[in-house]
């Protein structure tokens, strides 16, 4: 069902006349269109968001972390660059002065103008776009780096606490609500196997032995806004998840996603691997832009978040098979079982090249 995104604008005082929308398929969570009016003889175009509030309970909060956090980035780069106009997004606003509107059934949008001639690429083949990328989200990291955590909202509690993950899998699966577990047996069997090396990273954060952050949280790598004609990027957008995490999270959710050699939903397994060419252009570009910023042991341990972002990826597919389909949107009704084990093949093959992982980020860090 197609909401009306002429109305929805109106909501949003959008200026000019409403020309058409298309959907926009990537992103498993929010709804994503792409609007156009009409103005001063030209097409504008912005993106309308609905938000998903059975993932995001509480949506205005998260309006209120993406607004602060923007406004710091802007602020930043206007002091670096003198001008922010294509670094930040612009979110739209109500009349009465909210980035955020409901619809008469309850539904919550939000909308930003498009930056112009920006471009995102949803699979990487070109080594320059991943190491681009990896500079992109460590610049946003530097900028967040004096941000005070303790204004923002927790958008989704425990988000990347992985042990809590784990536990509600297991759960799950001793309830198996919709007789799935039979189609996981062998998946589940190693993420038993690896739960201890899966908790390492959230362990070492509740030991207080890894600085606690403000991250991105989900940082694929067509969440980077690129300028086509220098090749630089832009912005990072997709500030939902902005919260304290770990750094080795922002790391390793774009190497899981940006360095498989193939689609994180690939159902054709055999194509799934690390791809250690794709791995060192964001290490370049990503520990290249914060090593000085980095405590020896978020180092030594970065390349461990790639292994546990899929780990813990795979966790969350099968909690949601098991659990009926409730959390991502599907384009087939076995697509989380897919997931799963697309995952799942991804993890072995990292787990395999561990070693090798740490050493080029050490290396690219200047310790050893
Ligand atoms: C979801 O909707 P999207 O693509 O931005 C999910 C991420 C997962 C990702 C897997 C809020 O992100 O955590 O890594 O799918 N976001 C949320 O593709 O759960
Ligand atoms: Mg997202």
């Amino acid at each position: 069902m197609t909401p009306d995104l002429k109305h929805i604008g109106t909501f949003f005082d959008i200026p000019g006349e409403y020309i058409s929308y298309e959907v926009i398929k990537s992103g498993n969570i929010n709804q994503t269109y792409l609007v156009k009016y009409f103005r001063d003889g030209v097409e504008k175009p912005y993106i309308i968001q609905r938000v998903n509030t059975y993932v995001f309970k509480n949506p205005e909060q998260v309006m209120q972390n993406i607004s602060a956090v923007t406004e710091h980035i802007r602020a930043k780069v206007k002091e670096k660059q003198g001008t922010a106009k294509r670094n930040v997004l612009h979110y739209l606003y109500t009349p009465d002065g909210h980035n955020f509107a409901y619809d008469e059934e309850g539904g919550f949008w939000r909308g930003y103008r498009y930056i112009d001639d920006s471009v995102t690429y949803n699979t990487v083949d070109q080594l320059w776009i991943l190491e681009e990328a990896g500079r992109g989200f460590g610049e946003f990291q530097l900028n967040l780096a004096d941000f005070d955590a303790s204004v923002l909202f927790e958008s989704i509690p425990d988000f990347h606490n992985t042990r809590k993950r784990f536990d509600r899998l297991f759960e799950m699966a001793e309830k198996d609500p919709h007789d799935r577990v039979k189609d996981v047996r062998e998946e589940l069997k190693y993420l038993r196997e690896r739960y201890e090396l899966s908790c390492t990273l959230c362990d070492m954060l509740e030991k207080g032995e890894l600085p606690l952050r403000v991250t991105h949280n989900d940082t694929k790598c067509n969440n980077v806004l690129f300028d086509p004609v220098t090749k630089s990027a832009l912005a990072v957008i997709d500030l939902d998840t902005v919260m304290p995490g770990l750094c080795a999270y922002d790391f390793g959710d774009a190497i899981r996603f940006g360095a498989n050699n193939t689609d994180e939903d690939d159902p054709n397994y055999s194509k799934i691997f690390l791809d250690m060419e794709k791995y060192k252009a964001f290490v370049r570009g990503f520990i290249g832009t914060l090593k000085d910023s980095l405590t020896p042991l978020e180092l030594e341990t970065m390349h461990l978040g790639a292994y546990i972002m899929t780990t813990e990826l795979a966790a969350r597919f099968m909690l949601d098979y098991l659990e009926g389909d409730v959390y991502f949107k599907l384009n087939y009704p076995e697509h989380n079982l897919v997931r799963t084990k697309a995952q799942t093949v991804l993890a072995k093959d990292m787990e395999s090249k561990l070693g090798e992982m740490q050493r080029i980020v050490l290396e690219t860090a200047g310790m050893k």
